[in-house]
C-alpha cells in the first residue's frame, strides 16, 4: 500500500484546526490531527514544504519506519512544531493500517484493556458558588470526575476558566490578550474552593485541578498541602517543567498526586519525572508527542514507574486527536484518566465520529480504523482565523508570569 498522496487541512469551524489526509493507491485515506493552538501555519507549512514530498511512494504500512525517518532524518528534533508534524503522519498511517485491517486501532494495539475510557469534565465558574453548581450539574451529567476551576475575588478574568457552561476556548484573540495575576490572592482561594466542592460532591467524585503553570514550587508545594484534606485526583501543571527537578521539591512537600505534561512532545521532556516518580499521571498526548507511535513509548516508560496516562483533551485538539487518544486510552495498560471538552457542534460536524459519550465515560466505537473522517466541503467553508491564546502579567508591577 504506497502513499500516493497527501495534503493539509486547515479549517476554523469555531477554531482552527490543521488536519492531514493521506492517500494510498489502494483508494484507503487516513487522517492525522496537526493542531497546535495559536501557531498552527507553523506545522502547516512544516508539512506542506518538508514532510509530505518525502512521504510520496513509502509503503503506508512501514509506520516505525517513517516515524524514525521523519524524527532522525531532519537533523533538528523535537520541538512542538515538528512533533505535532510527525504526529500527524503517525496518526494517519496508523489508520490506515487499521483500515486496511477492518479493525478498530485498539485492536492493532493489543486490544482492550478495559470497557470504556473514563473522562473528566470541565466545570467552571465565575465564584465559588457558581462552581459548586456546574460541578453538580457535571454530576447529573454522569461524569465521575470532575475539574474544577473558579474565577478569583480580585482577578478580572482567570485563564482556564471557561466562559458558557460547556464550551470553552482560551485562544480569544488575533493578537495575545493580557490578563492579571496574583498567586497569594489564588492560593487563599483555591482551599476554599474545594473545601466547598467537596462538601457539596461527598468523598467519592473524584476532583481534578489545573495551575496551569503559574506557580514557583514552593507555592506549589504550599498549595498541594493545602488541598491534602480534600483528596484531588492530581494537581495539574503546578508549575513550567523544563526543570524537571522543581517536582522534587513540590514532591518533598506533599501527597496531592501531580499530573503534568500537556506542552511535552518528546520522552525526554518526561524522562527524569517518571524515572524519579515526581509526578503520579503523565498527560502527552497524540498530536504534540509524536502520535500513536511516540506515546506508546511514553506509556511504557510511565508503566514501570507506576505513573499513569491522563491525555490532554481540550478541545483545540481536534476530534481526530481525541479518537486516536481513545483508541489507546481503551488499550493502554496505565491508563489513568482521560480529558474531555465537547466541541461544538459545527466542529462535530466537519469531524464526523464514531466516538461516543456516556456514564462518564467514552468509547471509541468499532469503526475501522481511529473512527474519525473529516467532511472537507464542509471544512472549506470555514477558512483559518488568526488566534492566540492569552498572555500573563503579575498583577502588582506587570511582570510576565511563569506561565
Ligand atoms: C488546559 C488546556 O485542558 C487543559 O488542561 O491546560 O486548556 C490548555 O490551556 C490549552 O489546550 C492550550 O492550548
Ligand atoms: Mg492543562
Amino acid at each position: 500500500m504506497k502513499i500516493s498522496s497527501a495534503r493539509v487541512i486547515v479549517c476554523c469551524p469555531g477554531r482552527n484546526f490543521v488536519t492531514l489526509k493521506i492517500e494510498t493507491d489502494q483508494g484507503l485515506t487516513g487522517i492525522g490531527d496537526a493542531t497546535l493552538n495559536g501557531r498552527e501555519l507553523a506545522v502547516a507549512a512544516y508539512l506542506d514544504e518538508h514532510v509530505i514530498p518525502c512521504l510520496i511512494g513509502r509503503d503506508a504500512h512501514q509506520i516505525e519506519d517513517i516515524w524514525q525517518y521523519l524524527y532522525k532524518g531532519a537533523y533538528w528534533r523535537r520541538g512542538p512544531v515538528t512533533m505535532s508534524a510527525i504526529a500527524a503522519v503517525d496518526t494517519a498511517l496508523w489508520d490506515l493500517k487499521a483500515k486496511a485491517a477492518k479493525m478498530p486501532l485498539y485492536q492493532l494495539l493489543g486490544g482492550k484493556s478495559r470497557s470504556g475510557v473514563m473522562v473528566y469534565g470541565h466545570a467552571n465558574g465565575r465564584d465559588i458558588a457558581q462552581t459548586v453548581d456546574e460541578v453538580l450539574r457535571f454530576r447529573e451529567l454522569g461524569y465521575c470526575a470532575i475539574r474544577a476551576q473558579s474565577g478569583i475575588p480580585g482577578l478580572e478574568k482567570v485563564y482556564g476558566v471557561g466562559r458558557g457552561a460547556s464550551f470553552y476556548e482560551p485562544a480569544d484573540a488575533d493578537l495575545p490578550s493580557e490578563h492579571d495575576w496574583d498567586s497569594e490572592k489564588y492560593l487563599r482561594h483555591t482551599p476554599e474552593l474545594f473545601d466547598a466542592v467537596r462538601q457539596a460532591v461527598g468523598p467519592d467524585v473524584h476532583l481534578l485541578h489545573d495551575v496551569h503553570h503559574r506557580l514557583t514550587p514552593i507555592e506549589a508545594a504550599r498549595l498541594g498541602k493545602s488541598l491534602e484534606p480534600f483528596h484531588l485526583f492530581w494537581m495539574e501543571d503546578a508549575t513550567p517543567a523544563e526543570n524537571q527537578d522543581a517536582f522534587r521539591l513540590i514532591r518533598q512537600h506533599t501527597t496531592t498526586p501531580l499530573a503534568v505534561g500537556e506542552v511535552f512532545n518528546t520522552i525526554w521532556d518526561c524522562r527524569e519525572l517518571i524515572q524519579n516518580q515526581l509526578i503520579d499521571y503523565i498527560r502527552a498526548t497524540v498530536v504534540h508527542a509524536g502520535g500513536v507511535t511516540h506515546l506508546r513509548r511514553i506509556a511504557d516508560l510511565a508503566a514501570l514507574y507506576q505513573v499513569r496516562t491522563g491525555c490532554h483533551g481540550a478541545t483545540d485538539l481536534s476530534p481526530v486527536c481525541m479518537g486516536a487518544a481513545l483508541h489507546f486510552d481503551l488499550w493502554v495498560p496505565n491508563f489513568g484518566i482521560q480529558e474531555y471538552m465537547p466541541h461544538t457542534d459545527e466542529t462535530d460536524a466537519v469531524f464526523p465520529h464514531a466516538y461516543t459519550f456516556g456514564d462518564g465515560m467514552l468509547y471509541p466505537g468499532d469503526a475501522p480504523g481511529h473512527g474519525v473522517e473529516i467532511d472537507e466541503g464542509l471544512a472549506a467553508r470555514y477558512p483559518y482565523r488568526r488566534a492566540y491564546l492569552p498572555v500573563n502579567r503579575l498583577q502588582r508591577d506587570g511582570t510576565l508570569c511563569n506561565w
